[in-house]
């Protein structure tokens, strides 16, 4: 009895500290930037889980990589398609909502210096919860590998 409680004594100042850590409501993965040759922009996919019970908008992207960075939307219409800049992403309250080629997506433009891929480029993530992400995006050729 005296033994159980000693341990859990221990045992709570590290839980109380790991919690600290993982405290962001929001969290990014899988994410990567499309390589493209000279000043062509680069398209940039990733999954942001929201893990709180409210709603938190993705508000902004920034990579000293380029640049330029934006949030774009893709918009296809019979056989055209178009890209127009979005302000926000709301990603709804413990949801997941993956940013992928063809619909929602990071767009990044005059890029600093020519990415190699296989390499990884930081990139901070903005949120309405006033929350900033910093992930690692893998570079990927244009076809995704
Ligand atoms: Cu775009």
């Amino acid at each position: 009895m005296h033994r159980t409680f000693r341990q859990l004594a221990i045992a709570l100042p590290l839980a109380a500290t790991s919690l600290g850590a993982s405290a962001a409501a929001m969290m990014v993965s899988d994410c990567w930037i499309r390589s493209m040759p000279g000043e062509t922009p680069s398209g940039g996919y990733f999954k942001l889980m929201n893990m709180s019970s409210k709603p938190i908008d993705l508000d902004g992207i920034h990579t000293e990589a380029f640049g330029m960075s934006a949030l774009h939307q893709t918009l296809t219409s019979g056989s055209t398609s178009k890209m127009v800049p979005i302000e926000k992403v709301t990603i709804a309250a413990n949801s997941t909502f993956a940013f992928a080629p063809g619909g929602y997506h990071a767009m990044f433009e005059k890029p600093k210096a020519s990415l190699a891929v296989g390499s990884t480029v930081p990139v901070t993530f903005k949120f309405s919860d006033g929350d900033r992400i910093e992930a690692k995006c893998a570079v990927k050729s244009a076809t995704g590998q």
